[in-house]
């Protein structure tokens, strides 16, 4: 609890650029939770090193996702954002729950299995210990709750794990923190692919639309979704493509299913697939303008970075003294 709130966690990395699942499926449900929550929302800059990164590109894209987290809605008076990288406890207190992950556990880890697959010439530890440096993360902060997708769902379980197991030895050090899975409908599918999800890493760009693309390109993209030959707008098992689009829809104009199907009842896919990107248009531009004025404010993102690491820094500095002192180092001397 900080100030009688409740404390929530989360993070994104700055690899590949925001899709409208990232927005939809992440930012916009955490611009709503910072009146009931004291909220860290972390550019996990660490994790993004265990796959190889550019480091101008690496530093670039994490300025420009912290700029995003502002420019989509939450205030950084409000909500601590900050990067991963300023804040050291992360590293130190991910070393001491290193030795309380069991290989076995971090074994089992499906998006460890994912990535060395995809990465076979760089299979690093960081990689394999991903989930350990995410539990410290969350942990450092005594994050109450951590909104996430599914496909995290198994490292919360193991950070749960790891803190029990912890506590367990030590007694109450960290607090357990719950999963929070947004609304649904948020989980967003690929345009191309619909049964995939809506993902920064496709390498077919015709497949997610970014946060940064420019109105003509939105609306290509969403004249160019798969959809079927059914020729008629509705919420079928069988119409996954027209699904998506009709979940994009409502999370953009916040209109519920049954609405917008009567909306377009009698109507061609060809106006459907308009009103889609109009609607998504309509949600970007004011976070993209906004984005291009933050992003001329040098001094003001600058402030921002150093007053909010110091915050992050405040609260990450108690919890990590306190378990060292568990674990047996010694005390500083004054
Ligand atoms: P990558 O392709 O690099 O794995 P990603 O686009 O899947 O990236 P993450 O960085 O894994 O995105 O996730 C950031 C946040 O966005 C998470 O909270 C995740 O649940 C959410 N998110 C990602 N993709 C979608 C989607 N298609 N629909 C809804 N939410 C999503
Ligand atoms: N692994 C997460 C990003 C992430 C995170 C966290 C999310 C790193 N640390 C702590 C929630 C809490 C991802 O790839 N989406």
């Amino acid at each position: 609890m900080i100030d009688n709130k409740k404390v929530l966690f989360s993070g994104m990395q700055a690899t590949g650029d925001l899709t409208l699942g990232n927005y939809l499926g992440a930012l916009k449900n955490w611009v709503t939770l910072c009146d009931e929550y004291e909220c860290f929302y972390s550019v996990v800059d660490m994790h993004s090193i265990t796959v190889r990164q550019d480091p101008a590109e690496l530093r670039k894209r994490a300025r420009n996702l912290l700029t995003l987290y502002i420019a989509a809605g939450l205030d950084p008076e409000k909500n601590c954002l900050y990067y991963q990288s300023h804040v050291s406890a992360h590293a130190e207190l991910a070393w001491i729950l290193n030795c309380y992950a069991y290989m076995g556990e971090l074994n089992r880890m499906t998006q460890f299995k994912d990535k060395a697959s995809k990465h076979t010439e760089n299979i690093n530890t960081g990689l394999y210990t991903y989930p350990v440096l995410m539990a410290a993360d969350i942990l450092l902060y005594q994050a109450d709750v951590v909104p996430v997708g599914k496909d995290q769902m198994q490292h919360l379980e193991l950070c749960r794990d790891v803190a029990q197991r912890f506590n367990g030895i030590y007694g109450e050090v960290f607090t357990i923190p719950e999963g929070y899975l947004g609304k649904i409908g948020a989980k967003i599918m690929s345009l191309q692919e619909p049964e995939k999800k809506m993902s920064k890493s496709d390498e077919n760009t015709n497949a997610s639309i970014y946060l940064m693309d420019d109105p003509d390109t939105i609306m290509r993209k969403c004249k160019r979704a798969v959809t079927d030959s059914k020729a008629c707008v509705s919420y079928e098992e069988d119409q996954p493509g027209i699904r998506n689009l009709l979940d994009i829809y409502c999370a953009c104009t916040d209109k519920s299913t049954q609405e917008a199907v009567l909306e377009f009842e009698g109507k061609g896919y060809g106006d459907f697939k308009s009103a889609v990107g109009e609607s998504v248009i309509s949600v970007l531009l004011p976070i993209q303008t906004r984005f291009k004025e933050l992003s001329t404010d040098k001094a003001y993102i600058d402030q921002i970075i150093k007053a909010n690491a110091e915050k992050a820094n405040y609260y990450a500095q108690k919890t990590l003294r306190k378990v060292q002192k568990k674990v047996g180092f010694p005390e500083r001397i004054r």
